[in-house]
């Protein structure tokens, strides 16, 4: 175990009551690239982004995590690191980023980190020599020797085609779970994790507040590398996700990390493909340590084979799926509770209806957020309603998944042209959360004086936070109320979790005890009218309304609830 370190002049104290901080904190994500441009390139930065800080605290989160700042070819936009200490010139410098950390932490905002670590750029020290058959990076990566036309095992890439490209300079294939510029790291190879730690322990000196691990349950893969099953969704996933040793390697990280600073640093693993018992061994009370992990089974909901191919949402199986997630880590480990991030739809997209009713739709989904167990996040304009754009031609696509999903599918002849994938890109293409933040009704929608790396959503005239900070009926002002609301109340946040109604097509109600104090959640998730009883069990003399998205909605429940399109009520005792 490394030694325990000094903590850095620039940290926030934490707080003596027992409970981590991150329990009751509100994080809020930020796309960088596409927050705010102070420079006039068209690419939002790091100054950008401390120029809003107080906008962050107006809205009343606690935390923000940053996407990759770090120095990238950006082949997937800064997921691809080719130096892990230093910021991309596009974001800024070192200095930069004191000066953001500082006026975050003058706001008591505390700053979680991406950590990519599964894989590195082609473009890393690492990598270049491990290319070159260096010491000691030659074993850093996956290399096979074999036929260039053969790849060594039929695993997928997340992206589409062979996970393995092959390197003319080493004469060997790499394996590349993403892009072919985002080579797997040899986690096997302890010199690789004490060189991961190493730099982990470097962020925690700045004074940072925690990590959001990319992936972080692909970094172990089956020894050997065996093919996987070809009818299976992702071909191999059954050797990289959740693979044999990752409890062992996370267990050494955090010891070697997390453990030597004396803060409570908190920390999110991003696990695709992870159950409730996996969840439990990455957070539980006997498990890895991590503070919580992100799961996909929500946002994964009515997709048939592959991510395109979108079916009818079922708001039945999504109830079964977060009663199962709130009970199962209830009394062992913690949630993280999401509906939108970077490689998402817009939530009001996915999941509401932007059309009629984007802004009580908006504010439903907010309220289901805000008044689950576990930590809530709020993904870069989700607090606006802000929804998925129009993408008229490949050329407007910048995400290499995109751009090979469409490429893919005129190649194979199942599309003719882009038109005939359009629908599905409009629907799910990961651009469609990265269009730039819509500030105000300005050209640009107030995020560049340049031009904008990725078309800004056409409906910033309508949706934009100078409009919605004015308008008191806002999605925003609802936003900043649930923000408080669960702040102020403590059953929100450790409260027991109940479902009721669970084969109800269209309403999604649940109760919230803890002690004598109960909410009950009442979420009208269709755009027709619904009627239920009141739950059996809830002490309804005592419940008033704490927060509704319905002018009409009355104060006390009464014995029967009648909701209009997408309302949403809280009530509370
Ligand atoms: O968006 C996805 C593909 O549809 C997801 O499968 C996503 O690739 C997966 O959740 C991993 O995401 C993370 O790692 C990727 C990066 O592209 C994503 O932006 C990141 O969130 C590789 O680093």
């Amino acid at each position: 175990m490394s030694q325990r370190h000094s903590a850095p002049s620039n940290v926030l104290a934490t707080e003596t009551d027992g409970s981590p901080w991150w329990k009751d904190a509100v994080v809020y994500q930020i796309y960088p690239k596409s927050f705010n441009d102070s420079n006039a390139d068209g690419l939002g930065d790091v100054r950008g982004i401390a120029g809003k800080v107080d906008y962050l605290a107006d809205l009343g989160v606690d935390a923000v995590w940053l996407s990759p700042i770090y120095q990238s070819p950006q082949a997937d936009n800064g997921y691809d690191i080719s130096d892990y200490r230093a910021i991309d010139d596009q974001y800024g410098d070192l200095e930069d980023f004191e000066g953001l950390l500082s006026a975050l932490h003058d706001r008591d905002i505390r700053l979680i980190m991406d950590l990519v670590v599964n894989h590195t750029s082609d473009e890393h020290e690492w990598f270049q020599r491990s290319r070159r058959g260096e010491e000691p990076y030659d074993d850093y990566y996956y290399w096979r020797e074999g036929d260039p036309d053969d790849p060594p095992n039929n695993w997928d890439s997340f992206f589409g085609g062979s996970a393995w490209s092959y390197d003319d300079e080493r004469e060997a294939w790499y394996l590349h779970l993403f892009d072919e510029k985002q080579p797997d790291l040899n986690w096997r190879n302890p010199a690789v994790r004490e060189d991961v730690y190493e730099m982990m322990r470097w962020w925690l000196d700045r004074g940072i507040d925690g990590f959001r691990m990319d992936v972080i349950n692909l970094i172990s893969k089956t020894e050997g590398l065996p093919d996987g099953d070809p009818h299976g969704g992702l071909v191999g996933a059954e050797h990289f996700m959740n693979g044999p040793r990752v409890h062992e390697y996370l267990s050494e990280m955090m010891e070697e990390t997390v453990d030597t600073v004396d803060r409570e640093i908190m920390t999110v693993g991003e696990t695709p493909g992870v159950s409730v018992e996996d969840a439990r061994q990455y957070v539980g009370e006997d498990g890895d340590g991590l503070s919580m992990v992100f799961q996909f089974e929500h946002v994964d909901v009515g997709d048939g084979d592959s991510k395109w191919d979108v079916g009818e949402f079922d708001l039945v199986a999504f109830k079964e799926i977060f009663d199962r997630w709130q009970t199962g880590l209830a009394d062992d480990g913690w949630n993280s509770v999401y509906l939108s991030n970077h490689d998402q739809p817009r939530s009001v997209s996915q999941f509401g209806n932007d059309g009629e009713y984007r802004r009580k739709s908006a504010k439903l989904l907010g309220t289901f957020t805000h008044t689950l167990g576990g930590t809530p996040y709020v993904y870069q304009g989700e607090e606006l309603g802000m929804t998925n754009a129009n993408f008229e031609s490949v050329e407007q696509l910048r995400d290499v998944e995109a751009i090979n999903f469409v490429e893919e599918a005129i190649a194979s002849g199942e599309a003719n042209e882009y038109d005939d994938v359009r629908e599905a890109v409009e629907a799910v293409a990961r651009d469609n959360a990265r269009t730039p933040m819509q500030w105000t009704d300005d050209p640009n929608a107030g995020f560049t004086d340049g031009d904008p790396w990725l078309k800004v959503n056409d409906n910033y005239t309508e949706i934009n936070v100078a409009d919605e900070r004015e308008d008191t009926d806002s999605v925003w002002q609802y936003y900043r109320q649930l923000i408080d609301l669960r702040h102020d109340n403590d059953v929100l946040v450790y409260g027991d979790f109940e479902l009721h109604y669970p084969d109800h097509e269209s309403v999604f109600a649940y109760s919230r005890t803890l002690g004598d104090d109960h909410a009950l959640v009442v979420l009208n998730w269709a755009d027709d009218p619904a009627t239920v009883d009141v739950p059996d069990g809830v002490p309804i003399e005592d419940l008033e309304l704490a927060i509704g998205n319905a002018g009409a909605a009355p104060a006390t429940p009464g014995d029967r609830l009648t909701l209009e399109p997408w309302e949403a009520r809280v009530y509370l005792v």
